[in-house]
């Protein structure tokens, strides 16, 4: 029943409710894995899912998003090390000279919410600083947004670091923002593109299989 209550809170963008509800559950003993498979990932997916058939929008998914992380950040201490799978680690930032940051922190909450640890670097991230964050955190993706075609170049800029830094077979490359597409991808030598956050978090995870 608590799930159920999780879920619903999550879906409907209710953010002291997902907290209260998540705090409910641990205290009636639900094991903190489902609360948050069962309860924050489950809804999650589903309000991917409605983003991408256009029954829900940015604003809803980004309110859904920031319950999940209410209720995440309750859940957080108990998830034991060990006890959770994480589906990957993943560095997301706005690449150099771009500060546009709405797009990049819902591919966060989304990556988040379908289990990837994620570490933000914000925004205007140089292509120094993404290796430096790669060689700090080791994570398996790094996440750049771009939303100005004068910014995109700093994600070949990046990609160029990686590689002259020795990294760029340690972590798989995922690009996104509204200017850029596949091709561009393709032109740069990233592994992935993806056009919204739902689909962001499914790519992901597509590049680890
Ligand atoms: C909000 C906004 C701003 C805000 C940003 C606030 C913030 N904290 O982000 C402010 C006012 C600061 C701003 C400033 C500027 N902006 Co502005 N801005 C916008 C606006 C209106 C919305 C962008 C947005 O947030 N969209 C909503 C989010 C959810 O969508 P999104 O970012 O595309 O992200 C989705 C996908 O692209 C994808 N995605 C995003 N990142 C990633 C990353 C990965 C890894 C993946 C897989 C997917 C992915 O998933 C996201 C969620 O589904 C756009 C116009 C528009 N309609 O897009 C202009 C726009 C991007 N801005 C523009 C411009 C020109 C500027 C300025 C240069 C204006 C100026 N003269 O000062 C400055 C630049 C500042 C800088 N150095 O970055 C232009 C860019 C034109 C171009 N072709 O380059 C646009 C297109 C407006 C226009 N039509 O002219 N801006």
């Amino acid at each position: 029943m608590s799930l159920e209550a999780i879920y619903e809170a999550v879906m409907e963008g209710d953010a002291s409710g997902a907290a209260t509800k998540v705090e409910a559950a641990l205290a009636a003993g639900v094991p903190p894995s489902d609360i948050l498979n069962k309860g924050c990932i489950a809804a999650m997916g589903e309000v991917g899912r409605l983003f991408e058939e256009g029954e829900m929008f940015v604003p809803e998914m980004l309110i859904a998003a920031r319950a999940m992380q209410a209720g995440m950040n309750i859940l957080k201490p108990y998830l034991a090390e060990g006890e959770i799978t994480s589906a990957g680690k993943i560095i997301v930032g706005t690449v150099s000279g771009d500060l546009h940051d709405i797009g990049k922190n819902l591919v966060g909450m989304m990556m988040e919410g379908a289990g990837f640890e994620v570490v933000d670097l914000g925004t205007d991230v140089k292509p120094e600083a993404f290796v430096a964050g790669v060689q700090e955190h080791a994570p398996d993706l790094i996440g750049m947004s771009a939303l100005l075609t004068t910014t995109m170049p700093a994600m070949k800029a990046t990609v160029e670091a990686l590689t002259e830094a020795g990294l760029r077979d340690q972590v798989k490359v995922l690009i996104g923002g509204a200017p850029v597409t596949q091709n561009f991808a393709d032109g740069i030598g990233a592994d992935g593109y993806a056009p919204d956050a739902s689909s962001a978090a499914r790519k992901a995870k597509e590049l680890l299989a």
